[in-house]
This record gives structure tokens, sequence and C-alpha cells, in this order.
């Protein structure tokens, strides 16, 4: 099969993306629910090459470990160790890097896919999107094996597009509370964290299968991925694109997550 065609990767009739009535219905749900989740976007043998494919690059990826507020800043020294905004939780997961992705990968054929790159542009309200300019940060594979999990947190950027290849056999389900704090408007929302971190408000799951697409808002929709249980590793491929080009990633960020620099 030619994996370079991305007509053999996903079904444009089940999914037209090229489609104005869809994109608008697509537009619609996320701007309502902050979420857009497309399942069996993947067909179920790309599916199953993509997870030999990632089982394969598992041994080479990089580990990291850390513990961070639910902002992702450093920790404000004026407010007591024990303000939520100062709450460690932690994250850890494996992760392999958009050069150490196969070229004739389908990851590679749907990314770089001008269908799809439009089709995302539409739905997000975005002029255009671009690939990252390092080498490292557009396609990434996360890995969660037993006991790795991703804390709560909201994200930097507007936008994610994720696609899960493998769930485990319990456990690393996504979680999330939408519009839990107001970046732009600079409120923080300690309150409603707190009792989220303390566990008094209860958030919402996610059902994700294997071969769902997710487009998500996490700027100002808390979530987190629960620990793995079980011997199955959570297998997810994150797809990162910017809204201008020439793009990278911050060398100190590259650290953080990948181990190393692009160059
Ligand atoms: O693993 C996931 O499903 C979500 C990943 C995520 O939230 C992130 O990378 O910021
Ligand atoms: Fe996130």
């Amino acid at each position: 099969m030619d994996q370079t065609n991305i007509r053999n990767i996903i079904d444009l009739g089940k999914y037209p993306l090229e489609d104005a009535n869809f994109i608008k219905l697509c537009r619609t749900k996320i701007s309502e629910n902050g979420v857009l989740t497309l399942p069996n976007f993947l067909n179920e043998q790309i599916i199953k090459y993509l997870v030999e494919e990632g089982s394969d690059a598992q041994n080479i990826a990089f580990f990291s470990n850390s513990t961070h507020n639910v902002y992702l800043t450093k920790n404000n020294l004026e407010l007591d160790d024990d303000h939520i905004f100062n709450r460690q939780v932690v994250s850890s997961k494996g992760c392999i890097t958009d050069d150490q992705i196969p070229q004739i990968s389908p990851l590679k054929t749907l990314y770089n896919s001008e269908i799809f790159r439009e089709f995302l542009a539409s739905v997000l309200g975005e002029k255009k999107l671009y690939e990252y300019a390092d080498g490292l940060s557009s396609i990434n594979v996360h890995y969660a094996s037993e006991g790795e999990e991703l804390g709560w947190h909201f994200d930097n950027s507007s936008f994610a597009i994720t696609l899960l290849l493998q769930a485990p056999e319990a456990g690393g389900s996504f979680e999330y509370i939408k519009d839990l704090r107001d970046a732009e408007a600079g409120e923080m929302n300690f309150e409603g964290v707190k009792s989220l971190l303390d566990g008094i408000t209860k958030p919402e799951v996610l059902k994700v299968e294997p071969g769902t697409l997710v487009l998500f808002r996490g700027k100002n929709s808390i979530h987190r991925v629960t620990p793995t249980r079980g011997n199955k590793t959570r297998m997810l491929v994150v797809l990162a694109y910017n809204t201008s080009p020439g793009i990278s990633l911050s060398k100190s960020a590259q650290i953080t997550f990948f181990g190393r620099t692009a160059d």
C-alpha cells in the first residue's frame, strides 16, 4: 500500500476534510466543547502499522520525569509553598522526536498533507499552519508505561492535535474541565483549581479510542492523563503546528522535552 498517499491513511468518504459543511460542523463542535474528537480517523491497518513502528522506537525514547504547577510556570516565592499556585503535580513520559520517525511513516504523510493541514487551519480559525523549523518538534510520539502520567496543567499553546495509537489496559484517561481559567483576562481561578486538585470538583472524562483524532483547546481548559495501569504502554502522537513560519521550540524547552537540541 502506498503510505505516501493521504487517501490510503484516512477515509475521506467518512471524513470529507475538504467539504465546507463538514468543516463548519467541526468548527461549531470545537467552539462549543473546547474539544473535537473524530473516532476511527485512521484506518485499522494504519493504526496497526503505527503501533509496530512506535513500539520499535520505544527503546530510543527520551524519558522525562518532572514536577510542575498547573500553570507550567516557576513557583511564586511571594506565595506560600502550599498555595495552589505553587502546588506541584507530577508528569512522566517517554518521547521520540520528528527526526526519529521514518520518512516513509504514514505520520509524515498525514502531518504534511495539504488537505489535512488546511482542514485543521479552517477548523481552528487560523489562516495557515506551519511545521516547526527545528527538526524535532513537529511530530512526537509519547509513551506512558505503567505508573506514568501527565499531571494537571493548562497548555501554553492555544490548540493541540493528538492521535491515540494504543490505549493501556486501564488508566491513561484524558480528564479535563473546560475553561477553568481565562488566561487572556489574567484570571487564574485559584479556587476552581484547588477544588479540582483536592478532589472536590470532578472533571469530565474524554472518550478516546485508538485511531481517534483529537483537537483540543488546552490553554484555559485544565487537563491531565491519569497513570497507565498494566503492561500495555499508552502510545500517543502529538502533531504540533505553528501559526507563523520559521518558528523553533526554544532550546531550553527542547532540552526539557527531548533531552537534547536539534543542532
Ligand atoms: O496525552 C494526551 O492525551 C494529552 C497530552 C497533553 O496534554 C500535552 O502534551 O500537553
Ligand atoms: Fe496538555
